[in-house]
């Protein structure tokens, strides 16, 4: 079974101002759909044919770089489009903002941390909130990696990741990456985050 690119759970305008329509239809239509016609074209006739996505990307360091790289972006982006919302933002609460407020030291400090996090990502990858070990942490991966990967510097269970390749962000914000993670937090879908951080601890 090939795979095939998820629709968005939300129009492409749907988070304005802060993420552009024009840039939601480029990096959902024309870079996603890439990833994943390209996965199915790197996997075709191999006995990666069949495998599960996740499968693929648990075993990265053992599969060939053109699966890594389109497995790991159709992953990060069917991710990414879920954490995202129209509407959302602000404060997380219940067990997952307690658990920020005392892995990070406050709401603000994470915010600060996960920012430099992405900001520092040399070129294209990845910020992301994990849980490792049953606790929060902050990494950041390279290119199409992720935390899941046999390969990544920090293994864990991803519950937020922020995309920080230039086509995330550049009509609207150019080569301003900060702006870009600090208008983010306008559209992050804190119910899924915390969903995923139950389902993960
Ligand atoms: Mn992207």
């Amino acid at each position: 079974m090939a795979f095939t690119l998820p629709n968005l759970p939300y129009a492409f305008e749907a988070l304005e101002p802060h993420i552009d329509a024009l840039t939601m239809q480029i990096h959902h239509d024309k870079h996603h759909q890439a990833y994943v016609d390209n996965l199915n074209k790197a996997i075709a006739g191999t006995p990666n044919e069949g495998k599960s996505l996740e499968e693929l990307v648990k075993a990265a360091g053992t599969i060939s770089p053109a699966v890594r790289n389109n497995g790991g972006g159709h992953w990060n982006h069917s991710f990414f489009w879920e954490i995202l919302a129209p509407n959302a933002g602000g404060t997380p609460d219940g067990k997952l903002g307690e658990a920020i407020n005392s892995t990070f030291g406050s709401f603000d400090a994470f915010k600060e941390k996960l920012a430099t996090s992405g900001v520092g990502r040399f070129g294209s990858g990845w910020a992301w909130l994990i849980v490792k070990d049953g606790k929060l942490e902050i990494s950041s991966t390279p290119n199409q990696d992720n935390p899941l990967m046999d390969v990544a510097e920090v293994k864990g269970t991803p519950i937020l990741g922020v995309d920080v390749w230039e086509h995330a962000y550049y009509l609207k914000y150019q080569n301003k990456r900060a702006d870009y993670l600090k208008a983010i937090w306008n559209v992050i879908n804190w119910k899924k985050v915390a969903e995923l951080y139950a389902a993960a601890h």
